[in-house]
């Protein structure tokens, strides 16, 4: 006999608008046409921003960048549903969420050049810092969702973590701890088809990403991640459960990185170009400003008008960026620990010295 589950192992797949732009009236989330303003500057600036930081890579001015192409839906749609006080743990693909959360496209570029002051959070800790270890991020959001519902504190935290990260130990502990203590968490992977090389299929055996959370005892949903409407419908719903009922969800993204995984990466040898054209149909962008257009939302002048705005503000970042003194060589040594150690103590001394190179 069949053991029955809470679930039945169906998974929800929500869309509210399709590659046309066209809506479901009936699954709509109630916006304003200001956030669909909101949601479309972000992601046009999010898109500009990689335009840019893809050359200024080229030219040898940033270091690796991770190009968030195709997915600015997936990031805008989510952080645009976060409380203010609502934690954001990021890996190093969210872009679009970081500036949504407010944080500087100077400090942005900062990181890619290696300075760590780019990692900055002292006035807003709630916005964690990047993570380039797969999926070491889930654990920390659970553990600070656990702090915030210990404390008392209405919020939860929110992270982002790709197709890749669900074969990660930490997702698993993550997930666990989270369905076995009922911690505000939700965890928002964006599979975007391709952990570097590594399709989605040879991930994992499960149809979907989004039924993992179904063996760790909550909520799966799977979304159309090119459609900023479902993703900003899905996660606002999970967090207000994860405020209101400490419930945790997952939410699978689907979605497409149309770029190389990196700038130190070549997709052309491990997929064809038909597939990417594919995709490039589904362009969240486009489909947002078709409905916009459809429903006389704003002029079609308006979105030339965003497009230049959002040129504009990025090349003022990285002009900005550009003059921003070198940090100081002690800070390659700060924030490891408490107490500089004896060797490292030794090494400064020595790059100071010059023996060891620096400035
Ligand atoms: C723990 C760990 N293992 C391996 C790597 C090397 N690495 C960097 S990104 C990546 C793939 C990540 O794929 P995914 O989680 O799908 O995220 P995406 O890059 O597609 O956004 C790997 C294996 C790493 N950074 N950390």
């Amino acid at each position: 006999m069949p053991r029955e589950t809470k679930y039945h192992g169906e998974i929800e797949h929500l869309q509210v608008m399709d590659k046309d732009g066209k809506i479901d009236e009936e699954e709509k989330p109630a916006i304003s046409e200001g956030e669909l303003k909101e949601m479309y500057w972000y992601m046009i600036l999010t898109r500009k921003f990689d335009e840019k930081a893809l050359k200024l890579q080229r030219q040898g001015k940033l270091g690796t960048y991770a190009s968030s192409k195709g997915q600015e839906a997936a990031q805008v749609g989510p952080a645009l549903a976060m409380d203010e006080k609502d934690w954001l743990f990021p890996s190093f693909r969210e872009q679009g969420a970081y500036f949504v959360r407010g944080k500087s496209m100077i400090e942005f570029i900062q990181y890619w050049r290696g300075d760590e002051r780019g990692t900055a959070n002292e006035d807003r800790p709630e916005n964690f810092v990047i993570s380039v270890p797969v999926g070491s991020q889930i654990p920390h959001a659970v553990g600070a969702a656990w702090a915030a519902k210990k404390q008392g504190d209405n919020v939860a935290s929110l992270v982002f973590f790709g197709d890749g990260a669900t074969s990660e130990g930490d997702f698993h502990e993550g997930m666990n701890f989270a369905g076995t203590f009922n911690i505000p968490t939700v965890f928002l992977c964006q599979n975007n088809q391709y952990a570097i090389s590594m399709p989605r299929k040879d991930q994992t055996g499960s149809d979907t990403l989004a039924q993992k959370a179904l063996a760790y005892g909550f909520e799966g949903i799977q979304v159309d991640g090119n459609d900023v409407l479902a993703t900003y419908k899905a996660t606002k719903d999970a967090l207000e459960k994860a405020r209101e009922e400490n419930k945790p969800t997952m939410i699978e993204a689907v979605t497409y990185r149309r770029e190389d995984h990196t700038t130190a990466d070549d997709a052309s040898r491990y997929r064809d170009k038909e597939e990417v054209e594919r995709w490039k149909e589904k362009d969240p962008i486009k489909r947002l400003k078709a409905y916009m257009m459809e429903k006389k939302i704003v002029e079609k002048s308006w979105f030339k008008e965003k497009a230049k705005e959002a040129e504009e503000k990025v090349e003022e970042a990285v002009d900005k960026a550009d003059k921003v003194e070198d940090q100081d060589i002690e800070d390659i040594f700060q924030h490891h620990y408490k107490e500089m150690p004896e060797e490292h103590k030794k090494q400064l001394e020595e790059l100071k010295s010059g023996k060891r190179g620096g400035k």
